[in-house]
């Protein structure tokens, strides 16, 4: 299957959300801005491990990586791939060559979850957005493939060995569907104990405004390719940070901060101008938004979000809720299991896209 555009594969899809008019609007407890536990602190760059079902730009995984990369904030300990917006295997040779073209080889990328746990490919799956399913050979990337290949260890094994070797030090940034992290979890005794952080970008919560679906009338695209991974990881009892598409959807990527950005004229931005250049010269008026940018934004500067602490679950069960995340203030009675979580619901995007365009610019 092909995407219809390259613009869609940009920002993971909102063809659906925009149909499924979904505003399940209740009055949410306000906290204000910076309530996160995780404020930077002066001793130094937090180290992340990156995990995405990365595609080159303008896909927002690709952008993401960019911003994380230009962030002094964080020590990208290594990146793994997981099937998701295409193929795992296109996820890792597109991932090698982002590095690449931003002179970033030192950092080590893992070859990561070919398929999710149980979800298996359908007649419909196929025709919506994402290669999850998929065993194709990946694309040749922009400039050819990467001199350098993947780790010959795992992603699962990376993960694990990192989390141990750095106990409550790392925070994962995870912005594909959940499959490794899942994984590492069920397989390390004790490793959920040791992980620092997750900073998820998943998930819809119905229950505050803008909460409707991407791929399924309630279901976001990374929970839905791998719902019982998102349910495994949410009842983990780690810390983690949501970034649902509630407050996506207040981000969007148009051909004013492109313009900034390519003014740079960088290798990076050569990269973006190259991919995203064609489709604003189509229509300067499209827009996409950021999601996967935003999980970075939030883990670079908490308090450029508002967040609320709720109980969220996924519904793992085979039906027309398949992969649909439920938030509440309360446990309720099928979701005994769910744990409280930050949840964020909104951004202060003015500031959050001045230091995008001003980091992926820079040098
Ligand atoms: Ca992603």
């Amino acid at each position: 299957m092909k995407h219809p555009t390259k613009w869609i594969t940009w920002s993971s899809i909102g063809t659906f959300a925009c149909l499924a008019a979904v505003l399940v609007t209740t009055p949410a407890s306000t906290v204000a801005h910076g309530s996160s536990k995780q404020a930077n602190s002066d001793t130094g760059p937090q180290k992340v491990i990156f995990d995405t079902d990365f595609v080159v730009p303008p896909q927002d995984d690709g952008m993401a990586l960019i911003l994380a990369l230009k962030s002094r904030e964080l020590q990208i300990l290594g990146v793994t791939t997981v099937a998701g917006n295409d193929t795992m295997q296109r996820a890792t040779s597109d991932a090698l060559r982002v590095l690449e073209i931003a002179e970033r080889t030192d950092i080590p990328v893992y070859r990561g979850a070919n398929r999710p746990l149980v979800h298996e490919k359908t007649d419909w799956g196929t025709t919506v957005h994402g290669k999850w399913w998929s065993d194709e050979p990946p694309p040749t990337p922009p400039g050819g493939f990467a001199k350098k290949q993947a780790e010959k260890e795992s992603a699962v094994d990376f993960i694990i060995r990192t989390i141990e070797a750095n106990p409550n030090q790392v925070t994962i940034i995870a912005i594909g569907p959940l499959t490794n992290i899942a994984t590492a979890i069920r397989q390390e005794p004790g490793l959920a104990q040791k992980v620092k952080k997750i900073a998820i970008m998943g998930g819809a919560i119905g229950s505050l405004p803008d909460g409707g679906g991407n791929v399924t009338p309630n279901a976001e695209f990374n929970f839905w390719v791998d719902p019982e991974a998102a349910h495994v990881v949410l009842r983990s009892g780690i810390t983690i940070s949501l970034t649902p598409l509630n407050v996506t959807r207040k981000t969007h990527f148009s051909k004013q901060y492109y313009d900034q950005i390519v003014a740079a004229d960088t290798p990076v931005t050569r990269l973006i101008k190259e991919r995203m250049g064609p489709g604003f010269a189509a229509n300067p008026d499209r827009r996409g938004a950021m999601h996967d940018q935003l999980t970075v934004g939030s883990v670079i500067d908490p308090t450029l979000m508002k967040s609320k602490d709720l109980y969220v679950d996924v519904d793992i069960n085979y039906g027309p809720d398949y992969g649909v995340s439920v938030g509440a203030e309360k446990p309720w009675e099928g979701g005994e299991g769910a744990t409280k979580i930050s949840v964020q619901y909104d951004v202060d995007f003015d500031r959050f896209i001045s230091m995008f365009v001003e980091r992926v610019a820079s040098r």
